[in-house]
């Protein structure tokens, strides 16, 4: 009563104090760790409110009773208000967890991208689909070829300058007959196979059929710039019969062209020219009438009429058999119908150009 000027109701008691004490160290408790030992300080063995219910011992039965009711009243609420923090710090810890895990529903689906096929095999399919309409079988066979099956089988004689045309890499080994072995610089050794594999079939026999096939794949040269790289891609045609000439030659290459380019807008032309393995020989040119590379002459292939002593290494009569053979390069087919200027994007292997022909 010595402060005149406090309302007695208003005056908090020592129990409401230390249930506002409670409140407030539960609330500055960060973690349920710190949580529990605030909860010691006020409900432990000797905590605060254990302390005072010690106190008792020293009261009358009377004020045991009132002052014990006071005392377990404010236990009661200093209970709820650490069960009351429990859960809020349970809760806060939950958003926490759900937030971190958070699934954004409205990103775009992650998908396994969708390959292709490299523009120099879909340009080969598209060759072997067109000689197939007409007739051509496709054979295809060994990279590592001997040195007679790329070069003397062809007309090409050893230590004969005309090999260097044809110039490739030696592998520094015998196959089992004692043949030096080589990468094939064209695909002419799988038709000189296929076509020694034809006449043996029908030796003897009254009449052959007559051979028409082409031999698409990979191929090797001593050459590396813009337009050359060592491993290239050939595809070689040959037709052996008994009464075909130049003319038959230039229809199957005029409808291939055509086909392979999807224009007639276009002219053909034989120009003169030199290989060991034809007689007479000839470059194969083409004009575009029309689009991006209209008004100029392009080689295309070199060609020719098989040279006798090649239908001979076939296992054929010259005197019998004609053939007309030719050779064009598959990458730079593509590089025309594709409009690509350097012939080193088909091999470098970035996805940035290849996506691009999905
Ligand atoms: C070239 C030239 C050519 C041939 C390839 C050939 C195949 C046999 C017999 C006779 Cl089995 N010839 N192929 C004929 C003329 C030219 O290709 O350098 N093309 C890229």
């Amino acid at each position: 009563m010595g402060r005149p000027f406090l309302i007695p109701e208003f005056r908090m008691s020592d129990l409401d104090a230390l249930l506002e004490a409670a409140k407030a160290d539960f609330a500055a408790a960060p973690t349920p760790a710190e949580l529990e030992n605030a909860k010691a300080r006020f409900l432990g063995k000797s905590g605060r409110v254990t302390e005072l219910m010690k106190g008792l011992a020293a009261l009358s039965i009377e004020e045991k009773k009132t002052r014990g009711a006071e005392i377990n009243q404010t236990k009661v609420a200093i209970e709820a208000a650490l069960t009351a923090r429990r859960d809020a710090l349970a809760a806060a810890e939950l958003e926490k967890q759900l937030k971190a895990e958070a699934l954004d529903v409205t990103l775009p689906g992650r998908q396994r991208g969708t390959g292709g096929l490299h523009p120099i095999t879909r340009a080969m399919e598209r060759i072997e689909a067109i000689f197939g309409s007409m007739g051509f079988d496709v054979a295809d066979g060994p990279e590592i070829e001997t040195d007679w099956f790329s070069f003397s089988a062809l007309n090409n004689p050893e230590n004969h300058p005309a090999r260097s045309m044809q110039d490739t890499f030696y592998v520094d080994m015998k196959d089992e007959n004692g043949s030096w072995l080589n990468l094939r610089p064209h695909t002419s050794p799988m038709q000189i196979r296929y076509a020694q594999a034809h006449a043996k079939r029908y030796a003897g026999q009254e009449t052959m059929p007559e051979i028409r096939v082409i031999a698409p794949g990979r191929t090797y040269r001593v050459d590396s710039d813009a337009t050359h790289s060592p491993m290239f891609h050939q595809v070689e045609g040959l037709w052996v019969g008994e009464n075909i000439s130049f003319k038959d030659l230039k229809a199957v290459y005029l409808n291939f062209i055509t086909a392979f380019f999807e224009t007639d807008q276009l002219q053909l032309r034989f120009r003169p020219s030199y290989f060991p393995f034809t007689e007479p020989s000839a470059e194969i040119d083409i004009m575009f009438e029309s689009g991006p590379l209209k008004g100029r002459w392009l080689e295309v292939s070199g060609s020719g009429q098989v040279h006798p002593q090649v239908i001979r290494n076939m296992g054929l009569d010259p005197e019998r058999y004609i053939g007309f053979a030719f050779g064009s390069g598959i990458d730079r087919l593509a590089m025309l119908r594709y409009g690509v200027n350097d012939l080193r994007a088909f091999f470098d292997g970035d996805l940035r150009f290849l996506s691009q022909f999905k």
